[in-house]
């Protein structure tokens, strides 16, 4: 058992509350109305949901994301939740590069909200994805954004970016996935595959209702695939299927998936230059996985989050034990074997880079436990506490930077830089060979995380931040500036 003093962490963004209860990785049940959808003798009924799509055509998608409280499907119930346009996970966008995309966000709660296309190489200044815009109760905004046509093609998502609010509306059901089909998807052995989407997510119901994010707490809460509790798919022996995995929790996920390989296209929306196969996957907060299936034999197989224990104290509390996420039934005739892509797309690689500059930022954080009163939680980066009219750093349009994150903290923090991508070079200050970039990444826990990026195309403020998103709303955030080069 690991010592309690670090177990209170990255978990226990909320309040901590039951600690022996998360400890013991005991079934979260307490005054729940979720109900895992297959038992070992029931795995037949396929449990899926996935939440519509809405394509964009000749170039263009023109929708509308209304905020509002509804009675939505969640965990095999019926529950009172503010989503988008009434679904939870809110609709798919599923879009190409080069396209316009037009989004009417229509506030229709009694709190400020606004949009971020988390992932996505757009402009940073409104109407495209500015995050310090907040839109008003009864007001609509309509968005905008340019995806550029060399967009890389893979997996992304769309959330509430509410300075403060973020964690209570992310929590709560502002959130939904942004497919991008492209070059990637053109590709021979990916081309066609039936997809899934997983849109991960957690949540807290009690007596049929949600428990808002700032009062529950993690112990309690259920891991939810697109907003069913431990859904069952299925698959073809043979069947080579794309899934689509988006972490829209606070949770670091070691995903594990019975008796098959876990191949990788593309991260954070990004592709890797070869499939890699992978008995687990790490999918951080705010982080996707693209990755390949091939059907095993007839049968019930697992898909968990597997605990973070051998990799010491520090990292104890994340995922308590070995957490079941869905199940996946293998029936049917067996498929004629197919087989997988090896080689996928080039990459530029920043290692051989120059280095215009580099930076430091220090994470630090003050959790007064004990107190009762979660408001005195602080996180800071550098000393500070986020603030919208400081622009903390300054960088030059077409510059490539090497930036050093410290962790001075006793938890893991998710990363997450908006606009560019970035490529991990050094973990623990150890250099690493990650051939992709990705747009959020693990700073460790008193360690350290090295990463290279070019601001390419956009001018403008935007932020980067810690993707548990209790810590952005309580400071963990910088706002950063792109500026043209000087004459
Ligand atoms: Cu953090």
């Amino acid at each position: 058992m690991a010592d309690p003093a670090f177990a209170r962490s990255a978990l226990n963004r909320r309040q901590f509350l039951g600690a022996a209860t998360a400890l013991l990785g005991l079934p979260l049940l307490a005054g729940t109305t979720l109900t895992a959808c297959a038992s070992d003798s029931d795995t037949d009924a396929v449990t899926w949901f996935e939440p519509e799509v809405r394509r964009s055509n000749g170039g263009t998608l023109s929708t509308q994301l209304r905020v509002a409280e509804s009675d939505v499907a969640l965990g095999g119930s019926r529950i009172r939740a503010v989503t988008y346009e009434g679904t939870y996970p809110g609709p798919t966008l599923d879009v190409r590069p080069g396209d316009r995309i037009e989004v009417a966000l229509i506030n229709d709660i009694d709190e400020p909200t606004n949009l971020h296309t988390h992932g996505w190489h757009v402009s940073p200044k409104q109407p495209s994805d500015d995050v310090l815009l907040a839109i008003e109760p009864g007001d609509t905004f309509d968005y905008a954004y340019d995806l550029p046509a060399d967009h890389s093609a893979g997996t992304f998502w769309y959330h509430s970016h509410q300075h403060t609010l973020s964690d209570t509306q992310v929590f709560g059901g502002l959130f939904g996935a942004l497919v991008v089909r492209g070059e990637l998807d053109d590709l021979p052995g990916v081309a066609d595959r039936p997809e899934r989407l997983l849109m991960i997510s957690q949540t807290q119901i009690i007596d049929g209702e949600m428990v808002p994010g700032d009062k529950s707490s993690n112990d309690l809460q259920q891991t939810l695939i697109n907003g069913t509790y431990q859904p069952t798919t299925d698959i073809a022996p043979g069947e080579i299927q794309r899934w689509r995995i988006i972490n829209a929790s606070s949770l670091f996920l070691r995903l594990q998936l019975d008796g098959h390989r876990m191949n990788m296209l593309a991260v954070d929306g990004d592709a890797l230059t070869s499939v890699t196969s992978h008995d687990i996957i790490e999918v951080i907060p705010g982080g996707r996985a693209d990755v390949l299936i091939e059907g095993a034999n007839t049968g019930t197989y697992q898909l968990r989050s597997l605990s973070w224990e051998e990799f010491g104290p520090y990292y104890s509390s994340m995922v308590p034990a070995p957490m079941p996420l869905m199940n996946l039934v293998s029936r049917g005739d067996t498929q004629q074997p197919a087989s997988l892509p090896t080689t996928l797309l080039p990459f530029d690689d920043l290692r051989a880079a120059t280095i215009d500059r580099r930076r430091e930022f220090v994470f630090e954080e003050l959790e007064p436990r004990g107190t009762g009163d979660m408001g005195h939680f602080m996180y800071y980066i550098n000393g500070t506490t986020f603030d919208h009219h400081v622009v903390n750093e300054t960088m030059i349009l077409g510059d490539t930077e090497e930036w050093h994150f410290v962790n001075r903290t006793y938890e893991p923090h998710p990363v997450h830089i908006h606009v560019n991508d970035f490529q991990v070079v050094a973990i623990n200050d150890e250099p690493v060979d990650q051939q992709h970039y990705r747009d959020t990444a693990m700073l460790p826990p008193f360690g350290s995380l090295t990463i290279r990026h070019r601001f390419e195309d956009f001018t403008g403020q935007f932020v980067m931040h810690c993707h548990i998103l209790f810590h952005e709303d309580h400071g963990m955030m910088q706002l950063l500036e792109v500026v043209e080069r000087p004459a």
